[in-house]
């Protein structure tokens, strides 16, 4: 829930101004470590860089506690908060790994994304022998309890996991489906919203990464979720293989961003053939910075959330024998190329910007012109133009020694900042005046410097591309 996680950001950031916190713009203070940690690098660009964490090693193991509250602003339960974890018999509901999850978050100004609520694994048995009323019964009551405890506390919930086959996008043919028919995905929204309103709600699935039959279903079911006002978001596992990131993922997302839906990257982990090669760590370095990039060049991207901290913790030897080394942290925590990209991809190109593909068959696609004769000169270009909404980059040229400078425009339709990074000021209305961040306003003559943005615009309308105007400051 976006005012639980910019709140949190707020107490980490310190200096940040309440208006700024609330617009989630600005948090140039944490910049400092944004070219050193993900969670900087994340937190400056305002996403969720998660990882999925186990409650004993959290407890037990001071390196592993240490990095997670250090590298990642967002925590997800790998197992503590399943069914069989939270409510292993009927009513007996057993809260401490989860609380100590929870707990472990808000001590570290860390979001929650809670996983989750109704899967066909990791079900006790008692629930998959109901008869139809009982099972819906138990649904209900299980959905209200868990998220009822953590309301204001988990932000986002994986309400259902896992509801479509991998044959042809047929419905999972589940104990769910089989006993309640394919309403019980509706009654798992509703039951989910009314408990806490306020939580953002997610449909979480393996292999839609790409555009294919199961994520055509999972956009059908999405669809008609969306339009009952009981579903936020869709969450992409991207449990992927070496060299197999697939060519549609972007476009895929983009397909749910424009049901007006968040995207999210969910359980992000790419095997290898073991014994893994340095070519191959490096491919998979590849992999990671394409996917992380798409998302941070998307604005309803809400982050992304690796499946585990080390190789060693990792689910996937145990799943795909003689396959492994799928996370960022080798099995002595030492960072793998893969961390590298990961930071490059969040904005590791030393000024906070997320690396941006320019999308040249799109005519939005365009640069203003320069204006002449001022201290600075400042141009904006669309680097990825999209139905409702654009990331921006900009540039600031020093033409003499600044040692500090103010951008200003006007948008002339329907163009609004929704987030920005490197810049600050007065953002997110028509007139837009930004200043310089407190570690990019002092330029030599001939400097250049850069900040970015994402706006939200009128569906289909052009992301234009004003003429600004640069003072020094
Ligand atoms: O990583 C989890 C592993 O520890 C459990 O044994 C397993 C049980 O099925 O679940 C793993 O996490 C899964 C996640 O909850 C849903 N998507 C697939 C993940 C990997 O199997």
């Amino acid at each position: 829930m976006l005012l639980t996680r910019q709140r949190r950001r707020a107490v980490i950031a310190g200096a940040v101004t309440v208006a700024t916190a609330a617009l989630g713009i600005g948090l140039s203070t944490q910049f400092a470590s944004a070219q050193t940690t993900l969670r900087g690098a994340a937190d400056a660009i305002g996403k969720d860089i998660g990882v999925a964490v186990d409650a004993n090693r959290l407890q037990s193991n001071a390196q592993y506690r240490d990095i997670v509250a250090s590298e990642f602003n967002s925590l997800t339960a790998e197992n503590a908060m399943k069914w069989d974890a939270t409510e292993p018999s009927d009513g007996n509901y057993t809260f401490s790994q989860a609380d100590s999850i929870v707990d472990f978050a808000e001590d570290n100004n860390q979001t929650v994304h809670g996983h989750t609520f109704v899967w066909h694994q990791q079900t006790p048995s008692w629930v998959q022998s109901l008869n139809a009323t009982s099972m819906r019964t138990a649904m209900v009551d299980h959905i209200n309890t868990v998220a009822n405890r953590y309301e204001g506390r988990v932000d986002s919930w994986d309400v259902v996991n896992e509801v479509v086959s991998d044959n042809n996008g047929a419905m999972r043919d589940s104990f769910w489906l089989r006993t309640m028919g394919e309403g019980y995905i509706t009654t798992a929204f509703q039951t989910a919203r009314a408990a806490d309103p306020n939580a953002d709600l997610y449909i979480n699935d393996y292999s839609i990464d790409g555009i294919n039959a199961k994520s055509d279903t999972v956009y059908r079911i999405a669809q008609g979720l969306k339009s009952q006002n009981i579903l936020d978001g869709v969450g992409f596992q991207a449990h992927l293989i070496l060299g197999q990131v697939p060519s549609t993922m972007e476009a895929n997302l983009q397909r749910f961003v424009d049901l007006g839906l968040k995207v999210r990257i969910t359980e992000l982990d790419i095997r290898i053939n073991l014994p893994a090669d340095s070519a191959e760590l490096q491919q998979q370095a590849n992999d990671y910075q394409r996917v992380v990039e798409i998302c941070a060049e998307l604005a309803d991207c809400s982050g992304v959330t690796v499946w585990g901290l080390r190789d060693a913790d990792s689910w996937v030897p145990g799943t795909f024998p003689g396959t492994g080394a799928p996370l960022l942290y080798a099995d002595d925590y030492s960072k793998k190329p893969a961390y590298t990209a990961v930071l490059n991809a969040l904005g590791g190109d030393g000024t906070g910007n997320p690396t941006t593909t320019p999308a040249t068959s799109d005519p939005a696609t365009t640069t203003s012109p320069p204006p002449t004769g001022s201290g600075c000169t400042a141009t904006l270009s669309v680097s990825s133009p999209w139905n409702t909404g654009a990331t921006y980059s900009a540039t600031v040229k020093a033409n003499q020694a600044l040692s500090g400078w103010k951008v200003t425009w006007t948008w002339p339709g329907s163009e609004r900042i929704s987030n920005a990074w490197s810049v600050t000021g007065t953002l997110t209305g028509a007139s837009v005046s930004g200043a310089n961040a407190p570690y990019n306003g002092t330029l030599a003559a001939g400097q250049s410097t850069t900040f970015g943005f994402n706006i939200t615009k009128a569906d289909g309308s052009t992301a234009s591309v004003p003429t600004v105007t640069c003072t020094p400051a």
